[in-house]
């Protein structure tokens, strides 16, 4: 489909300066930017924009029937000056109501190959969409935006490619529904946010190789049974490629058998590879309220495995009482300052606000990236009621631990976790033990 510029040029209250800045500075990391762009008295700008930032371009997305995207002059912006823009809609997915086609967005210091167009990408559930039967298979769906801010009629917004990955279920509740997963004690079930690939799609280019990553929910145990887990892939395609030429390179599914759904998922990938899923968990049993958990693999796992221990950042202890809607607002980012140390944000529901979500960030780092970014002193820590320190397996750690004064039997763990932030360092006795 071809290219579309704005008739009579983007409204001039849509502060494409402001936007530039949050984009640039603040990332777009968040699931849901209703503030952004700048609202004007006279234009509310489409619903949920997503944005991406590229080598030529800050890309956007939005909520709409047609789906559509968009290319903002990112040279432009930056100078301050006014930003053209470009935008064009998408074939939508048939069956489901909202849906979005999120542009990719860069992570990590290096760009793309210069000449890469944007990418965007979604999911395509060909039993739900197109009343197939391959139950083997369904499909990734790759779109290419190439702006010409200099000669817009060069413009040019192509795709879909499509990428054969393992089936999954997109049918959660039906296509439309905001209500689908359980919580324990209330008959209110939470949005299963099944249309889009989850903020944020990723790419990396590694040098050696280039990486597309990204998530999305499915239902893990089929049919009527609609319960989330999450699906993630990762898609390579080699140094110097500019266009196309994305292959699937792993995938997975993150799902156990205990009742839960895991949904709302957030990926990135650290510098060395290392790649962090957190998400939310809910589940109808007692006990099973909206929480916080992450998992992900180091870069020498097996591929198609996210084997890291699946850790509890804040157990929830009520249920969502005010609202069927969900996770809006998260995102998992990895810090640039040393880029290893992953930054994860999402909402859970503790007891005592009536019902209503509250936000919780963590941060953590993998060993093989950062190891010991965390830098903690354990005898400074103040441990309360809330916290949880957990240890993971057995080997060479000291006997105990001192916490505060306090002796606390470890059962000689080699890791340890505080709050979700894994601790490094040799424990004994009496200590105070901080990173080597
Ligand atoms: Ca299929
Ligand atoms: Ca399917
Ligand atoms: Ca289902």
């Amino acid at each position: 489909m071809g290219p579309h510029s704005i008739p009579g040029g983007w409204p001039p209250a849509f502060d494409l300066r402001s936007l530039s800045l949050r984009v640039e500075w603040g990332r777009p990391d968040h699931q849901h930017l209703d503030a952004l762009p700048v609202q004007h008295a006279r234009y509310r700008p489409p619903r949920h924009p997503k944005f991406g930032v590229w080598h030529d371009a800050y890309y956007a997305a939005t909520n709409q029937t047609p789906p559509r995207v968009y290319a903002f002059d990112r040279a432009s912006m930056l100078a301050g000056a006014a930003a053209g823009g470009f935008t064009a809609t998408v074939v939508g997915l048939p069956g489901f109501g909202f849906q979005i086609v999120p542009p990719v967005d860069l992570g990590g210091p290096t760009a793309p190959p210069a000449g890469s167009p944007g990418i965007f990408i979604r999911h395509r559930d060909d039993e739900a969409h197109d009343g197939a039967a391959t139950p083997a298979s369904d499909l990734l769906e790759i779109f290419e935006f190439t702006p010409d801010f200099a000669t817009p009629a060069n413009s040019t917004f192509t795709g879909p490619t499509a990428i054969a990955v393992a089936d999954f279920e997109s049918e959660l509740c039906g296509l439309t529904s905001f209500e689908c997963f359980p919580q324990p004690g209330t008959t209110q079930l939470l949005d299963p946010l099944r249309e889009p690939v989850m903020q944020r799609p990723v790419y990396r280019n590694f040098g050696t190789h280039q990486s597309l990553i990204g998530s999305f929910v499915t239902d893990v145990d089929g049919g009527a049974a609609n319960r989330g887990g999450i699906r993630w892939f990762e898609l390579r395609r080699p140094a110097g490629t500019t266009t196309g030429g994305w292959t699937l390179f792993q995938e997975g599914t993150v799902s156990a058998a205990d009742g839960l759904s895991r949904w709302m998922g957030s990926l990135a990938m650290d510098g060395q590879g290392n790649m962090a899923l957190g998400y939310s968990t809910s589940g109808p049993a007692a006990g099973q309220f909206p929480s916080i958990r992450y998992t992900g693999r180091q870069v020498g796992d097996t591929a198609g495995t996210m084997p890291q221990v699946e850790t509890e950042i804040i157990a929830g202890t009520a249920s969502q009482t005010i609202s069927e809607r969900w996770g809006d607002y998260s995102g998992m980012t990895v810090d640039p300052v040393d880029d290893c140390t992953f930054w994860y944000t999402t909402e859970y529901v503790p007891d005592g606000t009536g019902g209503f979500p509250l936000t919780r960030i963590a941060s953590f780092s993998f060993d093989s990236c950062g190891g010991c970014s965390a830098d903690l002193v354990l005898a400074n820590q103040t441990l309360s009621g809330a916290q949880t320190l957990e240890a993971t397996s057995t080997a060479t750690l000291g006997p105990s631990l001192i916490v505060n004064g306090t002796n606390i039997v470890v059962n000689a763990p080699t890791v340890l976790f505080l709050n979700g932030v894994e601790v490094q360092g040799t424990f004994q006795a009496g200590n105070t033990t901080s990173c080597p």
